[in-house]
C-alpha cells in the first residue's frame, strides 16, 4: 500500500513506520492520521511482521503535533471528527497483537506526544523534547493526552504538563516514566530496531496475550484486571508454544517456538 505521508518498511520480522512530513516537523494532518490507521491495520494482518518501530522523518521531530494549519476556519464538529480519527488510530495501535516501539528522535509535542503514548514502549534520543503545548493555542489535548499521560506519569505531573504547556527534555521525560530508555541520537534507531527484533523473537501468542492483559487491564478495577489476566493466561494453554517452552526448560535446551 502506498501512502503520501507515511512510509512503511517491512524487513521480516519487524516493520518501521515513519511519519514523513519533515518540512512541517511531521505534523499530523487529517490525511496522515488516516494513513497511520491504515498502515497499522495492514501490519496487524501481515504475518511477516511481529514487532513495529514508529518514528519521524528527519533529525528534528518525531511528530510536532496536529497540523495547526488545518485548524483555521474549522468548526467544532469537524474537529471532533479529527480527534475521533486520532483516537481510533491510537486504539488500533493499543489493541493490535504486536508491540510498537516509539523511537522518539526529536520533538514529540501535542498529538506527537499522544502518538508516542499510544505505542507500547518509548525509546528516545537524548535530544528529544516532549510536551502537551495545546494550551498555548487556546486548546487542550485531543488525542488522549489528558487521559494517557495521567495514566503513565501520574495525575499530578500530567496536570503540570497539560496546564502549563511547557516542553520537557528527554531526561525529564525519562525521570517521570514517560520514556523507557534514552540513547544518543545516532544510536536511537539501531537500539529501537534491536529491541524490536528481541520482541519479535518472543512466542507471539504469549506476547499478544501480555499486551492485551496489560493494555486493557490497567484502567480496570484490580478485580476486573485480574479476571482479564486469568483469561489471557488460560489462553496461552491453547497454543503449542507453551508446551514447547515448558519442554525446552525441562530438557535444558533452547525453545523452538512456532512462528504464527
Ligand atoms: N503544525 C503545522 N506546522 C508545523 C507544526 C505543526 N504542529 N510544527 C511545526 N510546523 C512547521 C512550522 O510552521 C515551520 O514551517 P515553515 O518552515 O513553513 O515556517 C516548520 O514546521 C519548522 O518549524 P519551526 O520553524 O517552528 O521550527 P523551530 O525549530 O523554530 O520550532 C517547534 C520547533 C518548537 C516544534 C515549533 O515548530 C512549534 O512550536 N510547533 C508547534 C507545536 C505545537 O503546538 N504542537 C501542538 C499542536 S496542537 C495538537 O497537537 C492537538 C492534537 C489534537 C488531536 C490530534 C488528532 C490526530
Amino acid at each position: 500500500m502506498e501512502f503520501n505521508n507515511v512510509t512503511v518498511e517491512v524487513s521480516k520480522p519487524i516493520a518501521i513506520v515513519t511519519v514523513n512530513r519533515p518540512k512541517v516537523l511531521n505534523a499530523l494532518n487529517l490525511e496522515t492520521v488516516g494513513e497511520l490507521g491504515a498502515a497499522f491495520s495492514m501490519l496487524e494482518q501481515n504475518d511477516d511482521v511481529r514487532a513495529i518501530v514508529m518514528t519521524g522523518a528527519g533529525e528534528k521531530a518525531f511528530v510536532a503535533g496536529a497540523d495547526i494549519t488545518e485548524f483555521r476556519g474549522k468548526a467544532a464538529p469537524e474537529m471532533i471528527v479529527f480527534a475521533k480519527k486520532g483516537h481510533d488510530v491510537a486504539r488500533i495501535m493499543e489493541s493490535m497483537g504486536k508491540p510498537i516501539i516509539a523511537a522518539v528522535n526529536g520533538y514529540a509535542l501535542g498529538g506527537g506526544c499522544e502518538m508516542a503514548m499510544a505505542c507500547d514502549i518509548r525509546f528516545a534520543a537524548e535530544t528529544a523534547k516532549f510536551g502537551q503545548p495545546e494550551i498555548l493555542l487556546g486548546l487542550i489535548p485531543g488525542m488522549g493526552g489528558t487521559q494517557r499521560l495521567a495514566r503513565l506519569v501520574g495525575i499530578g505531573i500530567a496536570r503540570e504538563l497539560v496546564y502549563a504547556g511547557e516542553q520537557i527534555t528527554a531526561q525529564r521525560a525519562y525521570e517521570i516514566g514517560l520514556v523507557n530508555r534514552l540513547f544518543p541520537a545516532d544510536q536511537l534507531m539501531a537500539e529501537a530496531t534491536k529491541f524490536a527484533h528481541k520482541l519479535a523473537s518472543m512466542p507471539s501468542h504469549a506476547l499478544k496475550m501480555a499486551k492485551l492483559a496489560t493494555n486493557f487491564g490497567y484502567d480496570q478495577s484490580l478485580d476486573n484486571g485480574l479476571m482479564l489476566e486469568t483469561q489471557c493466561f488460560a489462553h496461552c494453554w491453547s497454543h503449542p508454544n507453551l508446551e514447547e517452552g515448558v519442554a525446552a526448560f525441562l530438557e535444558k535446551r533452547k525453545a523452538n517456538f512456532h512462528e504464527d
